[in-house]
This record gives C-alpha cells, structure tokens and sequence, in this order.
C-alpha cells in the first residue's frame, strides 16, 4: 500500500485547502556526506530539467462511456471552467492559453485525461518516447491502440534471464539489503526519509513516517529483506537512496496477481535528477523476479505511463485553525476564522452502537466482512488471516508509536456488523515558528453489512454514522486533519462529514498487467462520484 504526495485544501469554496504532490525542492541542511557523489550518474546521462510530468492519455477504454461522451463533446462554457477551476493540476497545464483553446482542449479530453491534467495536444502534450525509462518497460502506453486487449501480462516472464546479481552502480555508490530488523538501519531510512522524502509543491509540507509505521508498513506477512533496498556512499557508509517492496495479492476484476507492493523509493536531494530512479527500480526489480513476482502495483502523484486509476484527495479539518496557521487551510473569502471553527466543530461522544476497539477475537470476523465489501470493487487485496492481525491490530510494545486504530460495530446477537480503521501519519511543516508538525488520520479500510443488506441510500446512511463517529475517535485521539481519497464508496460521506477537496491526486500503476481503466471514484467536475462511486478497493500508505 502507498499513498503518495503531500496534499492541501483548495482554497474554491468554504473549505478547502491544496494538494499533495511531488516537489523536487533545493537541496538544504544534511548534505556533507554526499558532496562526493555529486557528479554521481549512474545511467550516464545527467538531467537537471525539473520536470512535472502531465501526459496525454489515450486509454484504450475508459470510464462511462456517458460521462466520457460528456467530457469529450458537450460540455457548455461554464461546466468547462468550473471543470478547470476544480482541477489545479489542469489548470497549471493550461496557463497561459487564451478561452478558446482551453474550451477546445477540454472539450477534447476524456474524463481520465481530465483528472490527471493530461491535454490532448495541449503544450504538455509529449510522446512515449520523452519517457526514456518508462518507454522501455512493460507498462500500458498513452500511446496505444485504441483496441479492447484481455487483461493480462504485457510481457512474457522467463526465469533463465534474471541476473543473479544488480546492476554496476557508479563508482563511489554500492548496493545493500537494508536490515529492518537492526533498529539503527531503520533509523537511517527514517532520516533518508524524514529529510527527503514527499513534499507537496510549494514544499511547506513532507510526510514523517515514523519508525513504528515504517515496521508496520515494511514487514507485512511474508516480507522479505532483500526487498529493502538501498544505496550506500562507499567512503561514509551514508545511506542515500531507498526502494521497498512487500509481497501482496491483488485481485484486478477477474484475476488474482502475486505483486509485490513498491513503495518509500527516495533519493537524497543531492542526487536528484541523475537517473538513479531506474536504476533503483530496475534492482527491485529484478530482485522480484528472483522470487518470481512479475507484477507489481505502485501509486505516485506524478503523471507516468499509464494510470489504471486516479483519485482525489479529501481533507476534513479536526484543528482548523492549527491547520489554518500552517497554511494547510485556507481562509475562505466569505468565512471568518470564528465561524470555520464553528464548522468543523465535532462532539466528543461517538454515536453508533455496539461501537468498540477491534480485539484479537474479531479477525476471522473482520477478514470474512472485509473480504466480501472489497469483492465490490475492481482493484482490491486479497488479505489472509495473518495480514488481517497484521494491518489493523495495534502492536504496543516500548518506544512503539501507535500507527493504527480499528473499530468494530458488534450488535446484540454478537455479530460483527461493521468495522472502519484509520492510521497516523505525521508531516512535518516546514519553516513555521509555531508548529512544526501536523498530525494527520488517514481513512484505511472500512466494511458494512449495509452494502449487503439495503440500497445504495443505506449504504450511504450507514457510512456516514461511521465516518462521523471515526471523525470523533481521531479527535480524541489529538489528530488535526482527517484525509482520505476518493476510492472505495468515500464518495458517499466525502461531503456530508465536511471533508473538502486536496489539491492532489494519486494515480494508481500496474507493473506487467494490462488492465481498463478504473473509476477513481470522481465525476467530469472532479467531485466525488456518489452516483458510480469508485473501482478502486485498495489503500495505499
Ligand atoms: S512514490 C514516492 C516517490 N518518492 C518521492 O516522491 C520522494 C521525493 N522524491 C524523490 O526522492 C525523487 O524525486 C524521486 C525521483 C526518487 C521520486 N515513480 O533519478 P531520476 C522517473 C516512478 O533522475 P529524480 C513511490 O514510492 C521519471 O519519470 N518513476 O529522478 C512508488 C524519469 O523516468 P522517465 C519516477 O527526480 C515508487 C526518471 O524517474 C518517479 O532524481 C514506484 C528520472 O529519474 C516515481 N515517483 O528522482 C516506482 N519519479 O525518463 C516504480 C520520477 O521514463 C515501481 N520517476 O520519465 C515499478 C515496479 C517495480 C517492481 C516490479 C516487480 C515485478
């Protein structure tokens, strides 16, 4: 699982903020070990570009063909301008175009395109091949053939030809398997990480994985060392690049795919821009193939060949006015700080009977309620017993930071009806003299009997019950911002419980598995979807 990008309320309405994505900022502080591999180049060719990729995507099938058909042909003017004032990552590929070509773009754009700031012949329109790596590996292309292919591999897999060992990293960097259980290797990718990891694009914000969550998120069942990858400067030792795997089963619609998960691939400020990237990637990914994984699923804020998915992010304020004097969230025009906090004000009592801590007793309970909720969606894990235990039972121990909170809804029979969970995941603020961090819940996974037993309106009655009283628990438990994207059926309580729209979205990847596109759970207006709702069952830490 991988969330992706720093993100913060947009400012168009009573109660938003902007959103996350990649920032490659200046280098700054932490930078004496790595002077020397400044000239560091490890693919031979060095670029210093700062790019932003936004691309022209010509899936081959796409959401809703109505909404499509919308999108592409029919929209009016002011359904066009809305569309780009609700978009930021648009409306940036936009600047500097008169009316008329931006009426002409979007009316040519598909939804997916619109939702990912790609045009269609706009001026950040570029071809595969200014992908130098992406172009050659087997991923779907923007430039394919609009056909109906099966679902499959995009590339025949053959064992006899995966090097046994990586490739040569340039003089002065070496390969190693970082050892997550020596508590100081850990420490060394939390500071790679605390200091160079996601931002957002004005860089006030970068994710603070703790150490505690990086155990949790890095030695799920079945994890492996070898998939702990990391580059080390040769003379100091310093660790200065890092790419993870987990193993995880992935259902996509019909097919169940062995995957390993990537995710925390960064790389010293100092190093940016030096194609290490491919270098990491192609290491991890011969390392799967060592175990025989051929596929793998990824998410990024960044446009890449080519998104299976794109969702939004949702912010709802806890601490407004802690969020507000970070910069997190805006004041809007027509409000006042008194009356933002007025709005987000939440009670400290939850709601929903038969509410209670997940226990050990509940995982056979929690894996077979949770198992059929996510058999509804087209993209969803297929999790055993073990990464039930694993992924929402909280482990206390010494010097463990609490990274995940579950809750059951038990009813008068005993039986387990419900249940919803949430994680914790700090960023730290960067240059505010009175906050250095903000502590933010992240919606994880969520399930009902309501999905079962009633309609659609139902469902939507009963996630709010829940989601408000989730808003409740991360309140008491100090958490200023409660975040999560459009994916799964949030499109249903997006609005209701006052969460407002990110200014980034997360694309969702398939390594080797060629798939349709799936609805990341927002319409032609870039709002949730409540009507379709999304494909999209998988959250990504
Ligand atoms: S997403 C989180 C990514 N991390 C960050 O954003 C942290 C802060 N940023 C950094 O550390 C650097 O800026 C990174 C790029 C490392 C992101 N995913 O080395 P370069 C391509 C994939 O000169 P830098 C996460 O963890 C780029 O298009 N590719 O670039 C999931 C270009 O290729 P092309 C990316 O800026 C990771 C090339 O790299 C990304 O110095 C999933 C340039 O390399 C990105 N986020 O460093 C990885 N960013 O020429 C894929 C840039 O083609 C896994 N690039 O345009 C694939 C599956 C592998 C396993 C398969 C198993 C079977």
């Amino acid at each position: 699982m991988a969330p992706q990008e720093e993100s913060k309320l947009v400012t168009a309405t009573d109660e938003t903020t902007t959103a996350p994505e990649v920032a490659e900022v200046e280098a700054s502080g932490d930078e004496e070990d790595v002077d020397a591999a400044d000239d560091a180049n490890p693919s031979g060719s060095a670029s210093a570009t700062k790019k932003k990729k936004k691309k022209k995507s010509k899936g081959k099938k796409t959401v809703s063909s109505a909404v499509a058909a919308a999108a592409a042909e029919t929209l009016p003017k002011e359904v066009i301008d809305d569309i780009v004032k609700q978009n930021p990552a648009l409306a940036s590929e936009l600047q500097g175009l008169d009316e008329n070509q931006i009426s002409e773009l979007v009316r040519k754009m598909k939804l997916e395109e619109i939702l990912t700031g790609m045009s269609s012949g706009g001026k950040n329109r570029k071809d595969m091949a200014s992908y130098k790596f992406w172009a050659t590996q087997p991923v779907s292309r923007f430039d394919e053939p609009e056909v109906e292919l099966p679902d499959g591999p995009i590339r025949p897999t053959n064992p006899e030809v995966v090097p046994t060992e990586g490739a040569a990293l340039l003089e002065g960097f070496e390969w190693v398997t970082v050892d997550l259980m020596d508590d100081a290797q850990m420490t060394e990718v939390y500071d790679l990480l605390t200091g160079h990891y996601v931002e957002d694009q004005e860089a006030m914000f970068r994710f603070n994985y703790s150490k505690s969550f990086l155990d949790w998120a890095l030695k799920a069942p079945g994890w492996l060392k070898e998939w702990h990858v990391g580059v080390r400067v040769v003379t100091t030792g310093k660790l200065v690049a890092f790419i993870s795997g987990i193993p995880v089963n992935v259902r996509v619609r019909e097919n169940t795919i062995k995957c390993s998960e990537i995710n925390f691939l960064c790389i010293h400020k100092k190093l940016r821009s030096k194609r290490l990237t491919p270098v990491l990637i192609k290491e991890i990914t011969r390392r799967c193939n060592v175990e025989k994984i051929w596929n793998a699923i990824y998410t990024g804020g960044i446009v890449l060949p080519k998104p299976i998915s794109t969702c939004r992010y949702y912010h709802r304020s806890l601490d407004w006015l802690k969020l507000h004097e970070v910069g997190f969230s805006p004041l809007p025009p027509n409000s006042t700080k008194a009356r933002q906090i007025t709005r987000y004000h939440l009670g400290n009592q939850t709601k929903t009977k038969g509410l209670r801590e997940m226990k050990i007793e509940d995982i056979d309970a929690v894996h077979e309620l949770l198992a059929r909720y996510l058999a509804r969606f087209d993209m969803a894990p297929i999790f055993d017993k073990a990464e039930i235990e694993h992924w929402f039972l909280n482990v206390d121990g010494p010097g463990r930071e609490r990274v995940i909170w579950t809750y059951v809804v038990e009813d008068a029979a005993g039986k387990i009806t419900d249940m919803f969970s949430f994680y914790s995941l700090e960023s730290s603020v960067i240059g505010n003299k009175k906050h250095d961090t903000i502590r933010a819940a992240y919606m994880f996974y969520y399930a009902t009997e309501s999905a079962f037993t009633g309609s659609r309106k139902d469902l939507r009655v009963r996630l709010n019950e829940l989601v408000a009283d989730a808003l409740v628990l991360a309140k008491k438990f100090n958490f200023d911002v409660f975040n999560g994207l459009t994916l799964m059926d949030n499109a249903l309580f997006l609005q209701e419980q006052k969460f407002g729209a990110g200014d980034g979205q997360l694309h969702y990847y398939l390594f080797n598995w060629r798939t349709a596109h799936i609805n990341g759970g927002i319409d032609s207006k870039n709002q949730p979807d409540e009507k379709n709702g999304s494909g999209v069952g998988m959250v990504m830490l």
